[in-house]
């Protein structure tokens, strides 16, 4: 993403590697030299993968933005009143959609609220144009990446606070990497809540086709991925000779994204060269999906407990209210000693 774009940038002139870009070019290569071959997802997200995958959330068999969207629509006074008032509200990722605003404007009385994410410059233009929506809430941005450690700085430091991942990104983290991160954004939570976009598992074909849509949006998403490592790492991925491919693994209970080669192949990345065997898949993205039950002991095990579950009549989604159990909160996490439990939030 930006970062990705940034650290980029500043070779432009050098001819030379930099050391993050050498970095950037040793965890590509790390990746493709396991079994199977990973790239990160974060190399679907240059300003033309943003752009589709925005076209992504419209399409017909994509019914996660959608589903998720109609919950909040419909329950949404009920959400916001789960949560209470006077909150301090942190987004990780990017912070500008149609749902951050429902959830804004349903709130009472946000205090402030904190979108995280790499993409600065995106997110300091959403955050102004969100202080001139939301008078009398104090907005501050932070360019960070949200899985890694960040400072919150204390401008609302007496207030509860609600940490806000909608959109099943969850899901695109491996189960360990997931319970580390719900472990992490419980910490910055202080004691406080969170709200999620978790998909549900379903009936394979509505997934599948959710990841391999008859319009080739998607195939186009996850072949650009590899421009873009063209791009910016200078290697020679030659489109024609991959193809989109989105399965479900039964077993690790996920859609994966793979990118299979349709020859023999070698690819060039930087001062070296992956062979590709005919028909072999790199994958680029895992998107998992959840049970009550799985995601509830997944969360469980990170240090959360199920408030309360809104979902859609056919449960394809959902989104949840998870309390940070106290019991595993450290001394230095203020918040929880300060803010009591309520009653209604015991699991
Ligand atoms: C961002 N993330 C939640 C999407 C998902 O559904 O896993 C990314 C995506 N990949 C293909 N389509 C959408």
């Amino acid at each position: 993403m930006a970062a990705v774009e940034r650290a980029l940038e500043r070779l432009a002139d050098t001819g030379r590697r930099h050391p993050d870009e050498q970095a950037l070019l040793s965890s590509v290569l790390e990746g493709l030299r396991r079994r199977p071959k990973r790239i990160s997802p974060v190399w679907f997200y240059d300003e033309r993968g943003s752009c589709l995958f925005d076209e992504i959330c419209e399409l017909p068999e994509y019914y996660l933005t959608r589903v998720e969207l109609s919950i909040l629509r419909s329950r949404l006074s009920e959400i916001a009143a789960s949560v209470g008032p006077d909150l301090c509200v942190i987004e990780p990722g990017s912070g500008t959609s149609t749902k951050t605003r429902m959830l804004l404007d349903a709130l009472e009385r946000p205090a402030a609220y904190v979108p995280v994410d790499v993409a600065c410059e995106h997110l300091e233009a959403a955050a102004e144009r969100l202080r001139g929506e939301h008078r009398g809430l104090k907005v501050h941005a932070i360019c960070a990446d949200f899985t890694a450690p960040f400072r919150i700085p204390e401008i609302a430091p007496f207030h509860n606070r609600l940490v806000y991942f909608p959109g099943s990104t969850i899901g695109n983290f491996d189960r360990h990497e997931a319970v580390q991160l719900l472990s992490h954004l419980r910490r910055v939570a202080r004691g406080g809540s969170m709200l999620i976009g978790v998909d549900m598992v379903k009936d394979r074909h509505v997934m599948v086709a959710a990841y391999d849509d008859a319009a080739g949006v998607t195939a186009a998403f996850n072949l650009n991925a590899l421009e873009h490592l063209n791009r910016r790492l200078g290697s020679d991925f030659d489109l024609a000779g991959f193809h989109h491919r989105a399965v479900w693994n039964a077993v690790s209970s996920r859609i994966e994204m793979h990118l299979v080669s349709r020859q023999r192949q070698l690819v060039r990345i930087g001062d070296d060269f992956v062979c590709f065997a005919a028909g072999e898949a790199l994958v680029s993205e895992y998107s998992h999906k959840y049970t009550q039950e799985t995601f509830a002991a997944m969360a469980g095990e990170a240090g959360w407990h199920i408030g309360q579950v809104w979902t859609d009549p056919r449960e394809w989604f959902s989104v949840q209210r998870l309390v940070a159990d106290c019991s595993t909160i450290s001394a230095g996490d203020r918040g929880c000693r300060v803010h009591a439990r309520r009653p209604s939030d015991t699991a």
